[in-house]
C-alpha cells in the first residue's frame, strides 16, 4: 500500500472564491486523492484557508469585522462550501491556528540559527494618526501618470502603472483619511534565498518527470537577472504571526508579524497537527518527518501557475534551511488560468460563477464533470455556458444517465428488478471486455500521472463503450427470439452500471454513490480484472432504478445564467 500526501494551495480566506479558483487546485487535487484512496492506497489530503496579510484584513473592514471573527466566520463558509463539492479533505484547516503560529515561529528559529535571516532597515509610509506604518494597500492618493485621485500604494487601478507610495501626489491613510503621512525608518527580516541558490537548484534539477510549466518557472526566477533574490519575511501589520524565534521575542521586532507567503505554506504542516489534535488522526510525523517514516511518503502539491516560485523556492528554501529532516515535495502538479465567458474571472467586479452560486443552480457533479474535463492543464482555457451547457447534456445525460435509466427500466420491464440469469457470453462481449481492459488500463495511467483531461477523455470513452455495446447487442430486439441471450446482455450491462460507478467515483462522486445504491451494493472494489468485475453482481442480486441522474440544461436557462453571472455580484 502506497502513502500519499496531497495538499491544495491554500485559499485566501477573503471571500468565497470563484470556479477558476476551483479549478485550479483543490478540485483536482481532490480527483486525485479520491483515486488514490479508490485504488487501497493510504492518503492524507490536507486544505486550509489563508488568513494572513492586508487583503483579510481590508475584507474585514469592509465587512465591518473585526479581523479574527471575520476569519472564523469565513472559514466556516469555505469548509461548507467545499463540502457542497465534495472535496474530501482530512482536514481543512486555518493558517491562523496556534499549531501554524508555533511552528512558523520555530521555522524562523532555525533559519536565524543557520544564518539565513537577515535583518534589513528600510523606510516605509507612517500614519503618525493611526499610530502604523501603512503597507501600500492602505495609502491612496492621485496617480502622477493619469490623474486618477484614487491610485493606491502599489498600483494606479485606472492606468495600471506600478507605483510606490512616495509616487503619489497628496497621498491619504485608507484607515483615517489622515494626510500627514511620512517616511519612517523600520527594520524587516529577510530569507537570504540567495544563499540557497546552489542548493535549490540542484534540487530542482534532480526532481524526475515535473511538469515542464512547474521547472520553467522555477528557472526563471532562480537565473533571472542577479539571480535568486533575498525575500522579506515580515510585515507591520497588526493581523498575523507575532514575530518571534521559537518563543523568544525578536529584539527590534515588536508589533511586526510574518508574511503571510511565510506562514501559509507552513500551514500545510501544522494543517496535519491540526488534523491531530481534532482527532482525526493520531501521527502527523509520518507523513511530514523522514526520520519518523515519512521517507516512504509520495508528496504531491497542486496550484495555480502564480503560486509554482513560492512552492518550488521559498517554502523549500525554508524546509531546506532549517537542516531538519522535513518531507519536500515530491511531485508539484501546476495549472493555467481559466477564463469566463470570453474575459477573465474578476472577484473585485463580480464576473463570472462564484462557488455558493454555482451549487445554488446545480449539484456539485454537474461543475466536477465539466471543471475536470476541461481543466486548463496546458494552457488556459474558458468557461463558456454553451460548452457547459454541451458537456453536461452529452456527456453526462446522453451518455452515462441515459445508459443507466435504459438498461435498469428495460430489465424491469422484461425481467423484474433481479439481475437475471442468461446463458453464456459470446464474441461481442468479450470484444467489449477486451475494448474495456484496454481503456481502463489507459485511464489509471493518465490518473497516476494526473494527466486530468486525458482521464476525463478515457471515462468519456469508457461510458460511451456501454452504449455502443447495448445499441449493437440491442437487447430488446434479442428478447423477442432469444430470451436467455438478452437476459445475458442485461446480466452484462447491470454490471457495467457498478463498474461506472467505480471508474467516475472520482470525478462524479454523487452520482457514483447513487449509482451504488440503485445497484444495491457495497462491491467498490476496482476493476483489475475486468472480467471478473463483471460479474460482481450475480443473478438473482436485487436492484433499483434510479431515479434521473442528471436533467438536461436547457437554452433558457442558459441564457438566464449568462446574463446572471456577466458581472454584478455585490
Ligand atoms: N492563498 C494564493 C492563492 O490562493 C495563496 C496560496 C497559498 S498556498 C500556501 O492562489
Ligand atoms: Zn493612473
Amino acid at each position: 500500500m502506497a502513502r500519499h500526501l496531497i495538499t491544495s494551495a491554500i485559499p485566501y480566506i477573503n471571500g468565497i472564491k470563484h470556479l477558476g479558483n476551483l479549478v485550479g487546485s483543490q478540485l483536482p487535487a481532490d480527483l486525485f486523492a479520491r483515486y488514490q484512496r479508490a485504488r487501497g492506497n493510504e492518503v492524507l489530503f490536507l486544505c486550509a484557508t489563508d488568513e494572513h496579510g492586508t487583503p483579510a484584513e481590508l475584507a474585514a473592514a469592509k465587512a465591518g469585522q473585526d479581523v479574527a471573527d471575520y476569519c472564523a466566520e469565513m472559514h466556516l463558509v469555505q469548509a461548507q462550501i467545499a463540502e457542497g463539492f465534495r472535496l474530501s479533505f482530512d482536514h481543512f484547516g486555518r493558517s491562523s491556528s496556534p499549531e501554524n503560529h508555533k511552528l512558523t515561529q520555530h521555522f524562523a528559529a532555525r533559519l536565524y540559527e543557520a544564518g539565513l535571516i537577515g535583518e534589513v532597515v528600510e523606510k516605509q509610509m507612517y500614519s503618525p494618526t493611526d499610530g502604523r506604518f501603512l503597507p501600500d494597500r492602505y495609502i491612496e492618493g492621485t496617480c502622477p501618470n493619469c490623474g486618477y485621485d484614487s491610485a493606491r500604494g502599489d498600483q494606479c487601478d485606472n492606468c495600471t502603472k506600478q507605483l510606490d507610495p512616495v509616487d503619489l501626489i497628496n497621498p491619504h491613510s485608507t484607515i483615517s483619511g489622515a494626510t500627514d503621512l511620512e517616511m519612517r525608518e523600520t527594520k524587516h527580516l529577510y530569507l537570504l534565498q540567495s544563499k540557497m541558490k546552489d542548493q535549490l537548484e540542484e534540487w530542482i534539477d534532480t526532481r524526475e518527470g515535473w511538469p515542464v510549466l512547474t521547472t520553467s518557472i522555477a528557472k526563471k526566477w532562480l537565473n533571472d537577472g542577479d539571480g535568486l533574490q533575498d525575500r522579506g519575511i515580515t510585515r507591520d501589520l497588526d493581523w498575523g504571526i507575532p514575530v518571534k524565534r521559537g518563543d523568544e521575542d525578536w529584539p527590534g521586532m515588536e508589533g511586526k508579524v510574518f508574511y503571510v507567503w511565510f506562514d501559509a505554506p507552513i500551514e500545510y504542516i501544522a494543517c496535519a497537527q491540526e488534523w491531530v489534535n481534532a482527532n482525526k488522526g493520531d501521527n502527523w510525523e509520518r507523513w511530514w518527518r523522514t526520520d519518523k517514516g515519512a521517507d516512504d511518503v509520495t508528496y504531491t502539491q497542486f496550484m495555480g501557475k502564480d503560486n509554482v516560485p513560492f512552492h518550488t523556492l521559498s517554502f523549500p528554501a525554508t524546509i531546506l534551511g532549517s537542516g531538519e529532516p522535513w518531507k519536500l515535495v515530491d511531485y508539484i502538479k501546476s495549472f493555467n488560468y481559466l477564463n469566463y465567458d470570453g474575459g477573465q474571472f474578476s472577484t473585485s467586479r463580480g464576473r463570472g460563477v462564484f462557488m455558493d452560486q454555482a451549487l445554488e443552480i446545480l449539484p456539485a457533479d454537474y461543475w466536477r464533470w465539466w471543471l475536470l474535463s476541461h481543466v486548463p492543464e496546458t494552457s488556459d482555457s474558458e468557461f463558456t455556458w454553451e460548452s457547459f451547457q454541451s458537456g453536461v447534456n452529452k456527456d453526462l445525460a446522453d451518455v452515462l444517465g441515459n445508459f443507466v435509466s435504459r438498461v435498469t427500466k428495460f430489465c424491469r420491464s422484461k425481467f423484474g428488478l433481479n439481475v437475471p440469469e442468461g446463458g453464456e457470453m459470446g464474441a461481442r462481449e468479450q470484444a467489449l471486455i477486451d475494448e474495456l481492459t484496454t481503456r481502463i488500463r489507459a485511464y489509471e495511467a493518465n490518473m497516476e500521472a494526473m494527466e486530468v483531461r486525458k482521464s476525463a477523455h478515457e471515462l468519456r470513452a469508457i461510458w460511451s463503450a456501454g452504449n455502443e455495446y447495448l445499441q449493437e447487442a440491442a437487447p430488446w430486439a434479442t428478447f423477442k427470439e432469444d430470451e436467455a441471450r438478452a437476459a445475458m446482455q442485461i446480466r452484462l450491462a447491470l454490471n457495467l452500471i457498478r463498474l461506472y460507478a467505480v471508474l467516475s467515483a472520482p470525478f462524479i462522486p454523487d452520482a457514483a454513490a447513487r449509482l451504488f445504491s440503485a445497484m444495491n451494493t457495497l462491491d467498490t472494489g476496482w476493476p483489475d480484472d475486468v472480467a471478473t468485475a463483471l460479474g460482481a453482481l450475480p443473478a438473482g442480486h436485487h436492484f433499483d432504478v434510479p431515479d434521473n441522474l442528471f436533467s438536461k440544461i436547457t437554452d433558457e436557462q442558459r441564457e438566464e445564467w449568462q446574463t446572471r453571472f456577466a458581472g454584478t455580484r455585490d
